[in-house]
């Protein structure tokens, strides 16, 4: 026998919130992984719109806030439109108590285990995390009786894609993901449809493409990169090990893509979106811009695991592969094509590949001379 409706949990609770119209005329955004590249990206553009914007961030001993540094004032002694609060994906109760007291209008999970390699070593925990963490803030929307009023954007990935089935990879392109992270991921993009079909909620999921900035995590390739061109420069580090050389990415400016976020959740209907920039390069040509942009020319020599990027003036090995970087199953290419963004969202990046690295490498170069005047 089938369910009748009136077994599907419902609101807790109910209390009048008004008309969904009123109701988001207040401007509050909540955004899960606010401490992230793309979190504090968010926050700058949700606050500059005129956004009250509430954060939830993780208890961790070390200080875990850097990128919003720059964003967030003590209330006390300057209030401010920013406000954290503690919490994490992995636990229902303080997300409908957040979701309860800030009442937003709009939230944006971006909070997730985000590293590709990372998910084979913490396969359970990025299930955890990214697929149940999302169907656990769907939920606490519904428990607090918001889903007509809350606008939901999940945070989806190209990696959905995987293995390649087309290039380049549109909204109705199969989806073969290829990693625990993917699969997870796969199950954050289907609840959040499920979601919408089934309580008429307004989720959309962005499909976002590799995007970087000087604010990206150390440990992804374009960041480690950048970073080791800078010190290599400036003799701080003798030699960058990476691993797959050849797999190719779609790589667009986290700053562009937060404002497609933003602009899919002020659309008349949800619907899903791919953003990306319809490029793709290999991590080997990142590799020769990066050293390019602090002056370096790279020729490389030997195959497999026995390549080398030679640095032309000195003749010093400054790149070797590592096999501890490759992944047991590998995304070899991701290309996007953002065609649907273009026509409905009106959407489309503004900084190029080149000028990616270039303001990554620059970045990296002054860190990397702050780090010598600190030492001397
Ligand atoms: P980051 O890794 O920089 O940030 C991830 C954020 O999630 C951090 O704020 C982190 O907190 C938080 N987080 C991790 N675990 C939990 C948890 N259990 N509960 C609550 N928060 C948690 O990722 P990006 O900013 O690059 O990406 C944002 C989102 O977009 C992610 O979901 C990512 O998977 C997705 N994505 C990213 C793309 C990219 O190219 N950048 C492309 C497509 C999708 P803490 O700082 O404490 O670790
Ligand atoms: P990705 O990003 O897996 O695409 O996930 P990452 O920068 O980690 O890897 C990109 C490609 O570079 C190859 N690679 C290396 N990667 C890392 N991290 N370290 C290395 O030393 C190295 N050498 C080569 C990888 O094998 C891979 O092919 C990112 C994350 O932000 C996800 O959260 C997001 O969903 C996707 O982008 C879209």
């Amino acid at each position: 026998m089938s369910a009748q409706i009136s077994d599907i949990p419902t609101a807790v609770f109910s209390q009048d919130y008004g008309t969904p119209e009123e109701f988001r005329k207040r401007k509050v955004a909540l955004i899960s992984g606010i401490t992230g590249q793309d979190g504090s990206y968010l926050t700058e553009l949700l606050l500059e719109k005129g956004y009250q914007v509430h954060g939830i961030i993780r208890r961790s001993s070390s200080f875990n806030t850097n990128r919003l540094h720059h964003l967030y004032t003590d209330q006390h002694e300057r209030p401010n439109k920013l406000h954290l609060h503690y919490g994490d994906l992995t636990d229902s109760t303080n997300l409908v108590y957040i979701i309860a007291t800030v009442k937003p209008t709009e939230i944006y999970n971006l909070g997730a285990q985000s590293h590709v390699k990372v998910s084979f070593e913490m396969a359970e925990y990025t299930g955890d995390v990214d697929a149940l963490g999302t169907l656990r803030l769907l939920d606490a929307i519904r428990t607090c009786g918001l889903e007509k009023h809350i606008r939901f954007y999940q945070a989806s990935t190209s990696e959905l894609y995987g293995k390649v089935v087309e290039s380049p990879q549109s909204e109705t392109t199969p989806f073969y993901p290829r990693s625990p992270y993917g699969v997870a991921k796969l199950y954050a993009f289907w609840i959040t449809v499920n979601y919408r079909e089934a309580y008429g909620m307004y989720a959309c999921n962005g499909i976002l493409f590799n995007h970087e900035s000087p604010r990206r995590g150390r440990t992804f390739v374009t960041r480690k990169i950048t970073r080791a061109a800078a010190e290599i420069k400036l003799n701080l580090q003798n030699c960058l090990y990476l691993g797959n050389l050849d797999a190719r990415r779609d790589w667009g400016h986290a700053k562009d893509y937060v404002e497609g976020m933003w602009r899919m959740l002020q659309q008349p209907e949800p619907e899903d979106f791919v953003l990306a920039t319809g490029e793709t390069h290999p991590v080997r040509e990142f590799v020769e811009k990066s050293f390019a942009a602090v002056g370096k020319t790279i020729r490389w020599e030997g195959k497999g695991t026995e390549e080398v990027g030679i640095c032309t003036d000195t003749g010093k090995v400054v790149v070797r592969v590592d096999p501890k970087y490759f992944r047991p199953a590998e995304v070899e290419l991701l290309h996007g094509n953002p065609a649907k963004a273009e026509r409905i969202l009106g959407w489309k990046r503004k900084v190029d590949f080149d000028s990616l690295v270039k303001e990554m490498v620059k970045a990296d170069l002054q860190a990397a001379g702050n780090l010598i005047v600190d030492q001397n």
